[in-house]
């Protein structure tokens, strides 16, 4: 029989580990719609519709390259329901001599395939993703024997294997490692970036939006704004209007945030990366080219450069250190059900509002909302990880587990107690207010601190530490705040903690089922 190769959803690479050397009269692609996938969480409709969307224009790519695809809509009546299901099926129809197939980029998914040689009559070969940068082994070694893990050090083992950005001396590009102190500049009056391309549906995303509209109609999210790349040339243009037009602010405008601007001057480029339509390296040499030819400053190159072989690298390995009990951590006992707005939108906190909209209508928000008002609000009000993480891998395109679940519980909620953050990411209205022109539209007042009409992040701010006081004391990040707080008095100290409690008690949990279903 020939050689199957299953290619799982976040698998479109054309040089995929598992088609490279193979023979296209003697190989059997195999690419799977399963409900499993498509529910495992209720993901937002413009992630289905992406993911399936790209899959079927890649399985068409393929099939013009001259390879046989075998490929099972989530509509086909015999369709199994889940990967196990449909490669026995393949296997039944094929009668393959070798499945090959690179491991699954979810420790879920990998249980199961790890499952495959004791379950199929047939030889099994699971691959390693060489996609990424950084292999598993490397990342263990690196990280043996450290109390802390920290991405900063890491980034630099990354720098020296790829040579990206690096001087001839060894030394880093001009000398620093990092510079993030001249990328934190506020949004002036009237920020806004160029338009970046949408992509108009083509008929194949039009059938698919409406096979999700049909069956995951309650989803969560909106489909009528659905403009992202579903094939590598979509991909690429994409890529070549962020090295045009926007990679010369995106360093300093890194952390801005402007009411009802979307994209400023982010890539947009995660969910591409992340399916596998572009390469991370490729895309972080082109970044260096930009700054060689003098068309890009570097602290916004290497701000670039550090997202992808820094933070995307370190978080995939960091998942796979951790996993499983990464899913289960909670070292703040945050027992809190994720309040309602999440999902609705409905809150006076225009930063939260703005957020969430945009999360629903383009299934995106950028890192700085994702960090610093949605994640440190979940963070400040003590939400359940449990119920973040599920919020987070349904409504964001670019949402896999193992980049999510390292950003959720360990970034934002501080929920691993530490390895991963050195300080919890808590922050008073008063950061959102600097790097944002939310506060402006808001009934809230940041500089308000307690009572009627105060900024709610500010006395969440204080509750939280003042309830976490006992681990946090002993950080030397954080630590000293402590003072400031001792300083207050009890009267005002009491005027916090009353404000944010009263504020508390009027948070809506989420009802059930938006997240999973029952
Ligand atoms: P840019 O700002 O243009 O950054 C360039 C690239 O760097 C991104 O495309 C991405 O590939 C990479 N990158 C940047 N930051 C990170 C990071 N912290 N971790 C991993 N890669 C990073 N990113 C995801 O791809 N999927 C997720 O599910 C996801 N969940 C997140 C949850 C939280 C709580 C936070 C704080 C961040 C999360 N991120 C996630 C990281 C980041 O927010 C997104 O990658 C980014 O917003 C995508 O937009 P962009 O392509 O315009 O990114
Ligand atoms: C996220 C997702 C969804 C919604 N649907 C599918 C699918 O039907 N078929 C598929 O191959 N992949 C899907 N994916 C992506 C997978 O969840 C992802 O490839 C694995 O979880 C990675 O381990
Ligand atoms: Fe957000 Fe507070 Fe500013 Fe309102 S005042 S936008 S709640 S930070």
């Amino acid at each position: 029989g020939p050689v199957l190769v299953p290619i799982l959803g976040d698998q479109l690479t054309r040089d995929l580990a598992s088609l490279r050397g193979r023979t296209k009269d003697d190989t059997v692609i195999l690419m799977m719609e399963v409900w499993d996938e498509a529910t495992y969480v209720r993901h937002h409709k413009q992630k289905i519709a992406l993911i399936f969307s790209a899959m079927r224009h890649f399985a068409e790519e393929l099939r013009d390259a001259g390879w046989s695809v075998d490929y099972t809509e989530l509509g086909n009546p015999d369709n199994a329901g889940s990967f196990t299901g449909e490669v026995a099926r393949a296997i039944e129809r094929h009668g393959p001599r070798l499945v090959s197939v690179v491991e699954a980029g979810e420790w879920r998914v990998r249980q199961d395939m790890e499952q495959w040689a004791d379950k199929f009559a047939c030889e099994i070969e699971i691959l390693r993703d060489d996609r990424f940068i950084c292999t598993q082994a490397e990342f263990d070694d690196w990280a043996q024997d450290r109390k802390e893990l920290r991405m900063e050090f890491f980034y630099r083992e990354m720098r020296r294997k790829t040579g990206l950005l690096m001087a001839e001396d060894g030394k880093p590009e001009g000398g620093a490692w990092n510079y993030d102190s001249e990328n934190r500049k506020p949004p002036k009056e009237g920020l806004a970036a160029p338009e970046r391309p949408k992509f108009e549906p083509d008929t194949v995303t039009q059938e698919v939006i409406e096979l999700v509209e049909a069956r995951f109609g309650d989803h969560f999210g909106s489909l009528d704004t659905f403009g992202w790349p579903v094939t590598r040339d979509e991909a690429e243009e994409a890529a070549d209007a962020f090295f045009a037009e926007r990679i010369e602010c995106f360093g300093p405008y890194q952390d801005a945030m402007v009411a009802g601007e979307d994209d400023l001057f982010h890539s947009m480029l995660s969910t591409s990366i992340n399916l596998g339509l572009l390469d991370p390296l490729e895309l972080c040499r082109r970044a260096e080219e930009a700054y060689r030819a003098g068309r890009a400053p570097l602290n916004s190159v290497e701000g670039f450069v550090r997202q992808i072989i820094g933070w995307r690298e370190y978080v995939r390995g960091f998942y796979w250190h951790q996993m499983p009990h990464l899913q289960e951590a909670n070292a703040l006992n945050a027992q809190r059900g994720l309040p309602e707005f999440y999902w609705t939108g409905e809150t006076e906190m225009a930063c939260l509002a703005d957020c969430i909209r945009s999360t629903r209508d383009n299934a995106h928000a950028h890192h700085i909302q994702r960090l610093m008002v949605l994640g440190n609000f979940a963070l400040l009000a003590g939400v359940n990880p449990r119920e973040v993480q599920d919020w987070y891998l349904v409504v964001y395109a670019d949402a896999y587990e193992w980049v999510e679940l390292p950003n959720v519980a360990a970034m934002i909620l501080y929920a691993d107690g530490g390895k991963l953050a050195s300080k919890p990411y808590a922050a008073s209205g008063n950061y959102i207010n600097k790097m944002s022109n939310y506060c402006a539209g808001c009934t809230y007042s940041p500089s308000k601190k307690t009572g009627e009409g105060a900024c709610p992040f500010n006395p969440l701010y204080w509750h939280f530490m003042d309830r976490h006081r006992e681990r946090l004391e002993q950080n030397h990040r954080i630590g000293r705040i402590y003072a400031t707080w001792d300083r207050m008095g009890e009267e005002r100290q009491r005027d916090y903690l009353d404000s944010a409690e009263a504020f508390l008690d009027r948070l809506e949990p989420a009802r059930a089922g938006w997240a999973r279903n029952g």
